[in-house]
């Protein structure tokens, strides 16, 4: 993947897929309903026949493209990828299930393409919003059509920041002290619409204890908009792995790292 244009087409048809699987997730809701199972007996940790089925056609469309292709999926049913070398493909079919079922708004389909551990793009499709974010660093970021602004630097006191809700009334560090240093924070149920509220401008930092599926697609577009993307010791994210990680401009990662080492 060394020419831009090959990027740039694989962003096209990937966007194109996605926007139709969007249509459809709300369709076949509306159709056929929602079969709701949980989890690992967790009746918190929910699974859908939208996210299995919206993974597999997400899978095909891929392998149809690429029969040996490698991928990381949030749901059963396709073998992990071992190691970031090569291709490898991010999927989580639907992100904030919870959301899907409970309140049926804020939930996002997201997907990444890396490549020997680094982004290349990276897709954030706000379903009910029909909004689908978009792009790499070298292709640049998009809502829909439109490019996005540049990141402007912005310290933590004048900042929206995001949290994990659940990390934060447990009293976890640091995220009390970001959430009370900030200007506002907020809990929304959902890292990809998360992310999407950095690209839009009405937030400045995210921190949360992140899957791969959950990360992939957002380190992809926030680091193409200037974001930095690391864990709190200062490292990057292992892509295999979960990490707790701080996305944020420059000035806010200074004070938060500052922050956990004081
Ligand atoms: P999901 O809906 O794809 O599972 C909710 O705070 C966010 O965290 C969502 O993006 C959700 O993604 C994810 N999430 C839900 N349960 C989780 C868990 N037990 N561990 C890690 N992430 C989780
Ligand atoms: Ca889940
Ligand atoms: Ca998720
Ligand atoms: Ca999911």
């Amino acid at each position: 993947l060394s020419s831009q244009e090959k990027i740039k087409e694989i962003d096209d048809l990937v966007s194109g897929w996605i926007k139709t699987l969007a249509v459809q997730t709300k369709e076949q809701r509306a159709k056929h309903g929602l079969k709701v199972s949980n989890k690992d007996g967790d009746h918190r940790n929910l699974v859908t026949n939208i996210d299995r089925a919206n993974q597999k056609v997400l899978i095909d469309k891929i392998l149809a493209l690429d029969p040996d292709a490698h991928f990381v999926c949030e749901e059963a049913g396709e073998a992990r990828a071992q190691s970031m070398d090569g291709q490898v493909w991010f999927i989580d079919p639907i992100d904030g299930t919870l959301n899907f079922v409970l309140e049926n708004r804020d939930y996002a389909i997201m997907m990444a393409l890396y490549e020997d551990g680094e982004p290349v793009l990276g897709w954030i499709c706000d379903v009910p919003a029909a909004r689908l974010f978009h792009g790499g660093q070298k292709t640049g970021i998009y809502e829909n059509e439109r490019a996005l602004e540049p990141l402007t630097d912005k310290t933590l006191t004048d900042s929206v920041v995001i949290v994990s809700g659940r990390r934060l009334v447990v009293g976890e560090k640091p995220y009390g002290e970001l959430a009370q240093r900030a200007c506002a924070f907020r809990v929304l149920g959902s890292a990809g619409i998360s992310f999407t509220r950095l690209f839009a401008g009405s937030a400045q930092a995210y921190l949360s204890k992140l899957s791969p599926w959950d990360l992939a697609a957002g380190r992809a577009l926030a680091e193409g908009m200037g974001y930095q993307v690391k864990n709190l010791d200062g490292t990057s994210p292992n892509m295999l792995l979960s990490n707790s990680v701080l996305i944020a401009t420059s000035s806010i990662h200074r004070e938060v790292v500052k922050m956990v080492k004081d």
